[in-house]
Parts: structure tokens; sequence; C-alpha cells
């Protein structure tokens, strides 16, 4: 009996498993407690953050329109004719049909995000709504390398990555991106990259802890996807959403706190849990536009101008990769 409940409890060999159960079990197990943003954004994740883009508290999404709008012609420029623009985690096309109307001599879109679905169903709007534009959609996770279509291989790129969501990774994973995205996109190529600002520590908290409680069930949604794709068995009436803006470290964090003490099975293992302990979910770090310029410095790129909405809430810079 006793050999039979070790055997029923037997943990897969870590290389058996798939990426998402091995990030999930090293989060689980390390001190504090962490899960990676990324994997928000399953098919009902993906779902909520576009609810989250419509609700009052969250300005980003609203501040960065705005910008696009007000200055897409200016931004235009930057993209050379007859050139190639690579989206970064492409999601929605909502910002880039900005500026696919305002540089019509661009030729090739390259929306890059780790959702198909997604991908298929927007590239094909845009084949209907931009008939002479090449669209060619790559599915991979945008933060490891990955190829370029060859249809693009000898035209100028021009990279799009919008959202802030440069914001979600570590500094050091911010500078890293940066430098493999100069890489992939080649020596002159510019990158338009939307970045939240640093602001009034209370509407950063309102925007990541709203009344409707949409930005809460985002959060626990990771909890849902641990449970059907790795048999695990969170309750979720135990687990609270906590958002709160740490200004030493000028970004927001995101934790799932357990309510009480408890075990949880998750992909054949136990963890457990004290009461209030925090699982880190997200950080969404928040830049001046002096920080970021310097970041981008750091990364080898060369700010070259910068744009924000008429309430300084949001930026959108334009860096150059001068080799
Ligand atoms: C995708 N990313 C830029 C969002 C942000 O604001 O950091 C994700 C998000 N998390 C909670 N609300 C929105």
């Amino acid at each position: 009996m006793a050999a039979q409940t070790r055997a029923a409890f037997r943990y897969e060999p870590i290389e058996t498993e798939s990426p998402f159960a091995r990030d999930v079990v090293a989060g689980l197990t390390a001190r504090p407690k962490r899960l990676p943003p990324k994997y928000f954004y399953d098919e009902a994740g993906a779902r909520l953050f576009e609810d989250i883009t419509e609700l009052p508290e969250y300005y980003p999404t609203r501040c960065e329109l705005e910008i696009l709008r007000e200055r897409a012609p200016e931004i235009a420029r930057f993209f050379p004719e007859s050139s190639a623009l690579v989206e970064f985690g492409s999601g929605s096309s909502k910002k880039v049909r900005i500026l696919l109307t305002a540089a019509p001599t661009i030729a090739a879109y390259v929306p890059v995000d780790i959702s198909s679905q997604m991908l298929v169903q927007e590239a094909d709007e845009l084949r209907r709504d931009y008939p002479s534009l090449k669209v060619l959609p790559v599915e991979a996770d945008f933060t490891q390398p990955f190829a370029l279509p060859a249809e693009v291989a000898g035209t100028a790129h021009t990279g799009f990555f919008p959202g802030s969501t440069i914001g979600n990774f570590e500094p050091h994973e911010a500078c890293a991106f940066l430098r493999h995205a100069g890489r992939m996109l080649g020596q002159r190529a510019s990158l338009i990259i939307g970045v939240d600002l640093v602001k009034d520590p209370n509407i950063l908290n309102a925007a990541y802890d709203d009344a409707a409680g949409v930005t809460a069930k985002f959060n626990l949604n990771l909890l849902t996807r641990i449970n059907r794709e790795l048999d695990g068995n969170f309750d979720l009436a135990t687990f609270s959403h906590h958002a709160f803006y740490n200004s030493e470290r000028h970004r927001i964090e995101m934790h799932l706190a357990s309510n009480k003490r408890q075990k949880v099975r998750v992909a054949g293992r136990m963890i457990e849990f004290r009461a209030g302990e925090t699982i880190h979910t997200e950080n969404s770090y928040k830049y001046s536009l002096e920080s970021f310029a310097a970041l981008a410095r750091g990364s080898g790129w060369t700010p070259v101008s910068v744009w924000t909405d008429a309430g300084s809430n949001f930026s959108i810079h334009a860096l150059v990769n001068e080799g």
C-alpha cells in the first residue's frame, strides 16, 4: 500500500516534461515562490488581457493609442521604403494598423507571437484590409532567438514593440532582449518601443487592481491553467490577487496570496503554502524618459526621438541601431 502511494506520486523525470511544467515546478519550489508572467496568456488569459485594456483604470493602452494616432506621420519616417515591419508579441493588430496606414510603402509585416490562433486570425484580416502588404506571421516566443522569414532576408527591417511589454522583463532581461532585437533587425534598423512611465502610485495601483476585478481574474487564471494542464488542484477561492507599486524598484508587483496554510498538488508534486505566503506572478517596471534612454544606450541602441501622451503617462521611443 505504502509503495503504491509512493508510486502514485512519483515525480516525472524533468527531461520528459514540457517547459511549462518545468517552469511551474521550479517556480513553486523556489523561495519566494514565483511564476513567469508569459504563462498568463492561454486563450482565456489573452481574452482577459484584452478586457484589461478596456478598463477605465488601465491607462497604458489608451495613452499609447493616443500617441500613435497623433504622431503616426512622424513615427512613419523611421520606416524605410519597401522595408519589413517586425512586431514582437503582436496580439491584436489595433496599434500596428495605425502605422501601416501612415506608412503605405511598408512592403511586409512580420507579426511574431506565441499564440498561433490570434496570429492566423489577425493575419487574415490584415491581408484583406491591406491587399498590397505581405503578411508573414511567425509563431515563436520572441524572448528566445527565432528566424525571420526568408522572404524579408534582403530588405531593411524596423521593429515595433508596443504595450510596455518590455516592462514585464527584469532590467537585465530587457537589456538582453534589446541586444537580441538589434542583432536580428540589423545595423541601421530602428525600433519603435512603447514604455510606461513612473507616475503617482495611486494611478498605478488602481491600474493593476481595478474595481471590476478583471486583473484579479487575469492573475488567478494562471492557477486555472495549472489545474487544467498540469493536473493541479488549486482551490481558487483560497487565493487572492495582490498588486502594489514598489517605489524603490519602480515596479508594480503582482502576487497571488494563499489565504490559509495548505498543500496543493501540481504536476505530481505537493506544494506547501503558509497562510499569507504569495506566488510572485509579475513585475511591470516603470521608467522615466531618461532611465529608459540609458537602458537603450547600454543595450547597443541610440535613442533618437520620444513622444508622450498629453498627460505624460506613457512614452514611445524611437531607437536606432548604429551598430
Ligand atoms: C502586457 N503587460 C505590458 C501588462 C502590464 O501592464 O504590465 C500586463 C498586465 N498585467 C496586469 N495588467 C496588465
